[in-house]
């Protein structure tokens, strides 16, 4: 019989380099597993089996100081991994956090040499990416904070953020790169307070920046759930205002350092109403898994990660289609969403016939608040259906 969670390429679920090649390295401990040349980490990723494509960093893919011989031979090796593993690279992005030379931030930093050198970083980041294809940019900026507000003045910040932007999109142009921009928004970790920690921030920035129609965001779960936020509600504003560009999938308990736990393992509950929010909205982005395996696991248990990620994606999938084709969720949704087709054509739009006949009406509060909103029986409905009752 057919598995009917096997993943395919159409399911466009990715990868990042950093994720499957994660070596198991934390604050406190040395790693845990051999590091892996990233030609290496594409044909793990095709043993894993029906993964779309790979997302890098510049320094996953070529080492900061790399010769260029050395650059031709690893981009040679890679491009041949690619073809073998018929994988795509989907997105890519710059590292602007790790060298110490970022230690104070890459476009907000107080030195405008260092400025300069994450614009250079990134417009040769931006070139790499296009070369193998890339069509979607992300910007995650890691060290784009501060431990102390009298470093750095937070208006100062933004402005300087949005120079940065400015800049790149009109590069992005100028070059024919046809890169759509995705930001990434993360409230701490690696500083203490970074800017624009949330989807939100981003989305609030978005319509200031040059080029706003080719920058969205990059929403991730683990991300705002850090921040102690719903991250359903975060991608549905991006999705309301056309900016789901790309999205950062992994799980992360509330209240906990930064985890980038395997898709859906620690909330499984939010997980289902995640993807149900993005096949019904018919998001047509890739579905990238920002997450490594547990510092505990060896290479098998890591390819079992990553097919964990995609499966238990769609294993939900299924599950959102059964609860919106079962009977009794329909007929609960019915009584729950009461229509009124003449209220709603009134306040529809303004006019200031509709604003009298809204002021004349006569609303009975007590049978409003009478009306049965039966909740905990629709709840516990949805927690049958994801236990497969
Ligand atoms: C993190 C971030 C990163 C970014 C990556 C791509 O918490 O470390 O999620 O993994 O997603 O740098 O921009
Ligand atoms: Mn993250
Ligand atoms: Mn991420």
């Amino acid at each position: 019989m057919p598995d009917r969670y096997a993943p395919t390429p159409k399911d466009k679920f990715t990868f990042g380099l950093w994720t499957v090649g994660n070596t198991g390295r934390d604050p406190f401990g040395e790693p845990t597993r051999p590091p892996l040349v990233p030609a290496e980490i594409v044909d793990l990723l095709g043993e894993v089996g029906g993964v779309h494509g790979v997302n890098f960093h510049d320094n996953d893919l070529l080492p900061i100081d790399a010769s260029e011989a050395e650059a031709a031979r690893i981009k040679a090796d890679f491009a041949k991994s690619l073809k073998r593993n018929k994988l795509k690279v989907a997105m890519a992005t710059t590292n602007l956090f790790s060298d110490p030379a970022f230690r104070d931030g890459a476009f907000t930093s107080n030195d405008a040499e260092v400025r300069a050198y994450a614009l250079q970083k990134t417009m040769r980041a931006m070139e790499l990416g296009a070369e193998f294809g890339a069509q979607i940019y992300v910007f995650w900026g890691g060290r784009e904070g501060a431990e102390t507000d009298a470093a750095k003045d937070p208006i100062e910040a933004t402005v300087r953020f949005r120079n940065a932007l400015d800049f790149l999109c009109a590069y992005s142009i100028d070059r024919g790169f046809g890169y759509k921009f995705a930001l990434e928004a993360k409230p701490n970790e690696p500083r203490a307070h970074m800017y624009f920690p949330t989807t939100g921030h981003y989305l609030a920035l978005i319509p200031t920046l040059k080029h706003a129609d080719l920058v969205g965001v990059n929403p991730e779960v683990a991300h705002e759930h850090m921040a102690g936020l719903n991250f359903t509600h975060a991608v549905a504003q991006a999705i309301g205002a056309g900016k789901l560009f790309h999205i950062d999938l992994n799980d992360q308990e509330f209240g906990r350092y930064d985890q980038d736990l395997r898709f859906g393992s620690a909330n499984p509950k939010a997980a289902f109403f995640l993807v149900k929010l993005l096949e019904e909205s018919k998001y047509q982005g890739f579905r990238h898994f920002d997450a490594h395996a547990y510092r505990t696991a060896d290479r098998a248990d890591s390819i079992e990660f990553a097919r964990g990620c995609m499966r238990t994606y769609l294993m939900l999938k299924e599950r959102a289609r059964q609860w919106a084709d079962d009977p009794i969720i329909k007929s609960l949704l019915k009584q729950i969403n009461r229509a009124g087709k003449d209220m709603d054509a009134l306040s529809a739009k303004y006019s200031r016939g509709h604003a009298e006949t809204l002021l004349a009406m006569r609303f009975d509060r007590a049978a409003l608040a009478a009306r049965p909103l039966p909740y905990e029986r629709l709840d516990q409905r949805t927690m049958e259906i994801l236990m497969g009752v």
